[in-house]
């Protein structure tokens, strides 16, 4: 009997959208909180181990990420550092794998197989106003693959202004199934690998869906279809926005199946090994 967390208007409201803002899905103080204190101690070990001079602070949720600015300043690599650190946060472990986590997507797509998408897991910062790593338009199961019928869990750990640049999302797009790309995209040299893929005739289909770029805070969780087209927002604030994300799938849908559940850009694999079709060289 699978438990259900979600009302039936928020059910329909994601099928028909593609998408959904779930407000207060997880408790700040005890599933939130513990990832924000885990960034902030990350944080305090590099300061000290680059002579970094930053005023010490008392961790306080709002402000976990206090000094980061300063620190890729001084050099942006050490942001790096910090991208690949706290990931492996043990809280942040424990918040991908909530059995609510199961349950929500169980009940989305009436199934008993939940599975999470190895690697398909991180804590991303979108630093102001920088482009390099900023997602353009795309489906979520052209970069992640394992099955069609995945959904993306993404959660802030800062509360979004509209500066910040949240996540931009064509509602309805889903209905639109399989897209192609391009591998490269001229307008954008400097990026490199899935961050570079182009999705084609990008602007018609924007303007036939419209954007929503919802906001959200600390606790809130926005659910996106795997199909769903999507992009990061411009970061034109001060602040980098730090957000959550996460990738469900299930075992038994046939599109997964067949392709043995294989990951894409998490398993070293490129997507015209696995769908030549999608791709447009
Ligand atoms: O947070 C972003 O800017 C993009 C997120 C995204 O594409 C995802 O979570 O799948
Ligand atoms: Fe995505």
């Amino acid at each position: 009997m699978l438990n259900s967390l979600l009302t039936k208007n928020q059910v329909a409201d994601f099928k028909e959208h593609g998408y959904a803002v779930i407000k207060g899905f997880y408790d700040c103080r005890l599933e939130i909180e513990p990832i924000q204190y885990g960034i902030w101690k990350i944080l305090k070990i590099l300061f000290a181990k680059y002579h970094i001079e930053i005023e010490s602070k008392e961790f306080s949720p709002d402000t976990f990420d206090y000094g980061y600015q300063k620190l890729i300043t001084v050099n942006r690599k050490y942001g790096g550092e910090v991208y690949d650190a706290i990931k492996q946060i043990p809280a942040f472990m424990r918040l991908i794998s909530l059995e609510k986590n199961d349950q929500i997507f169980m009940q989305l797509r009436n199934t008993n197989t939940p599975a999470i998408a190895a690697a398909g897991y991180g804590i991303r910062i979108d630093n102001p106003h920088e482009e390099k790593y900023r997602s353009l338009w795309h489906y979520e199961y052209r970069d992640q693959l394992r099955s069609i019928d995945g959904i993306v869990f993404w959660s802030p750990l800062v509360s979004l202004t509209s500066e910040m640049g949240p996540v931009q999302i064509c509602p309805r797009s889903h209905f639109g199934g399989l897209r192609r790309s391009y591998l490269n995209d001229p307008d954008n040299p400097e990026k490199t690998g899935a961050y570079a893929m182009r999705l084609e005739n990008e602007e018609a289909l924007i303007a036939q869906y419209g954007i929503v770029a919802p906001l959200s805070e600390p606790g809130d969780m926005v659910l996106i279809d795997f199909l769903t087209l999507h992009s990061s927002g411009v970061n034109i604030s001060e602040r980098s926005r730090w957000s959550m994300q996460f990738r469900y799938f299930s075992f038994e849908d046939p599109s997964g199946i067949n392709i043995n559940w294989t990951g894409c850009v998490a398993n070293g694999i490129q997507l015209k090994d696995i769908h030549p079709e999608l791709v447009i060289d």
